[in-house]
């Protein structure tokens, strides 16, 4: 069967990022294979695109799968009735930072295996690209700020090291095997569908989760510790253009707004949205916590022409929904 257009996979694309970048690729005209186990992914983050079946007209096919074992079997029968994999985005992953330092050979087989799983099929199946989600957690407590990209990478959790392993890697498929490959260090991503479950949640899942349910805000320490949070439409964009872009050597790209906010700023952005009634309460500093983080975003600027257009107040008002 001839195919309408090729073929994007998405790894990771029933997740809070993963399924924000379907949208837009599917906005954009492409037909997705999603690879995911729906470990933390969840059927729910793509119902918007149908059956998740080519075959029942859906823009979107489903296969549930772990990337770390390998994507040969699990792509053999979509690939031969619908065509090869174009383009690749990797963003399946063990998310929690915290996870990873309890169980660090899972985040060696999830996040590094993984990632090299998804290289091995991009060299065989001659996939034109693949860009990959990195983390601000690759520089540790860099004294830098704005942190660049050439900062020096002194990762503190098994999850971080994994991702800048992955990185390097992707640079070493690209100069030895030809695999193009872009790494995207994404910093504090926040939108709808984060899971604000766990206490280690992006902070602005738990006070939007809190903020609806008009409980109190903590602040922990005195609030004016900073982050750069970067809405998920913004990094779905980011993440699109770098796996349309041609070419690409591994070189890493910070994706963040290049903008400071303190917890206390965001904290009070979120009251003023929620209405009144909303209280903000303070516990703790969490011991070992970054104190300031910015990315600087040149590089992206310069490479894909991208920048973060969603102001944070619009972006929590879409996330407080
Ligand atoms: C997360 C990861 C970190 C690294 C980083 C990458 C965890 C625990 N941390 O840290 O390892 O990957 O992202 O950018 O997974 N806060 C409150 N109240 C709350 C929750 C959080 O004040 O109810 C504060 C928290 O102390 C911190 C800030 O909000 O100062 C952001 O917290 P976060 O967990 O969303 O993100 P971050 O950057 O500390």
């Amino acid at each position: 069967m001839a195919s309408a257009s090729s073929l994007i996979l998405v790894t990771g694309g029933a997740g809070f990022i993963g399924s924000h970048t379907v949208d837009r690729l599917v906005a954009d005209g492409h037909r997705v294979v999603v690879v995911d186990d729906l470990r933390t992914g969840k059927r729910a983050n793509l119902a918007q695109h149908g059956a998740l079946s080519f075959a029942a007209g859906s823009p979107v096919e489903l296969v549930v799968a772990d990337v770390s074992h390998g994507l040969f079997a699990p792509l053999a029968a979509v690939t031969a009735a619908h065509g090869p994999i174009a383009r690749a985005i990797h963003l399946a992953a063990q998310v929690s930072v915290v996870h990873s330092l309890a169980n660090p050979l899972v985040d060696v087989a999830v996040n590094y295996v993984g990632t090299v799983q998804v290289l091995e099929y991009a060299r065989a199946a001659g996939v034109k690209k693949v860009a990959f989600a990195s983390s601000a957690a690759v520089y540790g407590d860099t004294p830098v700020v704005p942190v660049v990209e050439d900062a020096p990478c002194r990762p503190l959790s098994p999850y971080g090291v994994d991702k800048l392993a992955s990185e390097l890697m992707l640079g070493a498929y690209a100069a030895t095997h030809g695999v193009a490959a872009t790494p995207l260090r994404f910093f504090n991503v926040y939108g709808p569908r984060q899971d604000p479950s766990s206490p280690y949640s992006g902070v602005i899942s738990i006070f939007a989760d809190r903020a609806r349910a008009g409980k109190p805000l903590t602040i922990f320490g005195d609030g004016q510790q900073t982050r750069d949070f970067v809405y998920v439409g913004d990094v779905a964009r980011a993440v699109v253009a770098a796996a349309m872009a041609d070419g690409g050597d591994g070189t890493a790209m910070n994706i963040g707004t290049g903008r400071e906010t303190t917890v206390r700023q965001l904290a009070e952005i979120v009251v003023g949205l929620a209405g009144t009634g909303v209280a903000i309460s303070h516990a703790p500093a969490r011991a070992g916590e970054i104190v300031r983080s910015l990315a600087a975003v040149e590089r992206v600027r310069a490479t894909l022409g991208w920048q973060a257009e969603v102001a944070l107040a619009d972006g929590l008002a879409r996330t407080l929904g």
